[in-house]
């Protein structure tokens, strides 16, 4: 955001892209073998994406904002995302490690360069308030995130720092009531916000109940126990043959051993805690839990009235509890610690409407497919939002534990397929009012 002193605007910037790099650059001290191996074919080796970060912000501060030529030219379409899909990543002749290392560090001193010469107050698209600086940053959090998904998936136990989440008194049960009428959706002034997320608009909608915390493992479990992954009444049809297709009887990374649940973190296994927000299910699973709960998947103009509109003040406050930053007491994000925290462990990250949680510890699925609001259009590139629209692809919400506070808000939108589980994406449920009830 730009205020009204620029110097301190700026330095605000540098001192964010700093921490940024900071965290990849902590995701990457590791072996060289464990950077160069692709440890699934849904993710990149880690060294791409620590040379994909610096291309895109030589791509977009330095040639696209400041006007500079390329500075490898012959490197580009290797970290081009849509010349070539992840599975294919690993065949390219990458930069090794510590060349990568090196290459995004001359990036980042000419951006710094261009950051202090650039006039933040001129029109242009990409310089106006520091826009392409908001643009990179949260690429390169997206991708710390995308990289901590992979760490996961790589089994190595050690890789990645932990610490405690604090503790929850979640009650059973809960949901709280959204009334209905007219909000906002969206944003058209969010200095950072993506072209997914504008322009604000108005959604009508009916009154309905969303749960107040995320689905717990608890609940999941129960789910489970009763036999939900045998029966097809609560499957979609898309949903029954992707769970039969490929034998889906929990979670990712859940393991059973007699009558207890266990799950590997971080390359360790350990019980599933029952007060957690279940992670790493699929859409599909979210929605055939739902189904079992007589529920559904809230819409995401649900989801985001829910989170962070303020009915009594009748506007959209950027964050469920205000406009303030996050704070330690408001969510769990930014890899504070590695997992999500209890349901109930952020009472003062409420929103107006009393729902919790819905920033931060994971992503939330939506029953909403991605597509553009009414006047999207694409910025600065079709390839960040606009060629996912109509394509088969589920929106989330409200960011994971792993999910730097500066890349969410009420209005972000993230997307994955349905079948994807190696996202840090769990969910809550919504439900109509049955008939009578107000
Ligand atoms: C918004 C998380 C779906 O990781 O594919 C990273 C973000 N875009 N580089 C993704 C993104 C370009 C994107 N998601
Ligand atoms: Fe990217």
């Amino acid at each position: 955001r730009i205020a009204a002193d620029p110097d301190a605007a700026k330095e605000r910037i540098a001192a964010e892209l700093d921490a940024g790099r900071g965290r990849s650059l902590r995701y990457t001290e590791v072996d060289d073998e464990t950077l160069v191996r692709q440890h699934s074919p849904l993710m990149s080796p880690l060294v791409w994406d620590l040379a994909h970060v610096g291309n895109y912000e030589e791509l977009w501060v330095l040639r696209q904002a400041d006007g500079a030529e390329a500075l490898r030219p012959e490197i580009d379409a290797m970290y081009d995302a849509f010349a070539h899909p992840r599975a294919e990543r690993p065949e390219l002749p990458l930069l090794a490690p510590d060349e990568a290392r090196r290459y995004i560090a001359g990036v980042r001193d000419r951006v710094l360069d261009a950051l202090d010469r650039m006039d933040l107050s001129d029109p242009h698209p990409l310089r106006a308030g520091g826009y392409v600086f908001g643009l990179v940053l949260q690429h390169e959090h997206q991708h710390a995130e995308t990289m901590l998904a992979t760490l996961q998936l790589s089994r190595r136990p050690g890789l990645v720092p932990d610490g405690v989440p604090p503790s929850g008194r979640a009650r059973g049960h809960d949901q709280v009531l959204v009334p209905a009428g007219p909000f906002q959706a969206g944003t058209s002034g969010d200095p950072w916000a993506y072209d997914n997320e504008r322009p604000a608009h108005r959604v009508d909608l009916p009154a309905f109940w969303i749960d107040r915390f995320p689905v717990t493992n608890a609940a999941y479990t129960e789910f489970i126990e009763s036999g939900g992954y045998g029966d097809p009444r609560w499957w979609s049809p898309d949903g029954w043959r992707w769970r039969c297709g490929r034998r889906v009887t929990a979670p990712l990374f859940w393991a059973r051993d007699g009558r207890r649940w266990w799950r590997r973190r971080f390359g360790r296994m350990e019980p599933v805690p029952p007060r957690e927000p279940v992670q790493h299910v699929s859409w599909y699973e979210a929605d055939a839990y739902a189904r079992w709960a007589g529920a559904r998947l809230p819409t995401e103009a649900e989801w985001e009235k829910a989170c962070a509109w303020d009915t009594r003040a009748q506007r959209a406050l950027r964050y469920p509890w205000g406009d303030a930053a996050p704070g330690p007491r408001h969510a769990n994000l930014g890899h504070r610690t590695a997992r999500p925290a209890p349901a109930g462990a952020f009472p003062e990250g409420a929103s107006p409407c009393g729902a919790e949680q819905m920033i931060g510890d994971v992503w939330e699925w939506t029953g909403s497919w991605f597509a553009p609001y009414p006047g999207f259009r694409g910025f600065p590139y079709r390839e960040y939002s606009e060629i996912f629209f109509g394509r088969g692809y589920r929106v989330l919400r409200g960011g994971s534990w792993a999910t730097h506070p500066s890349s969410v808000r009420a209005t972000f939108r993230n997307w994955d397929l349905p079948a994807r589980r190696q996202i840090f994406a769990g969910f809550r449920c919504a439900r109509d009012l049955a008939p009578g009830e107000t």
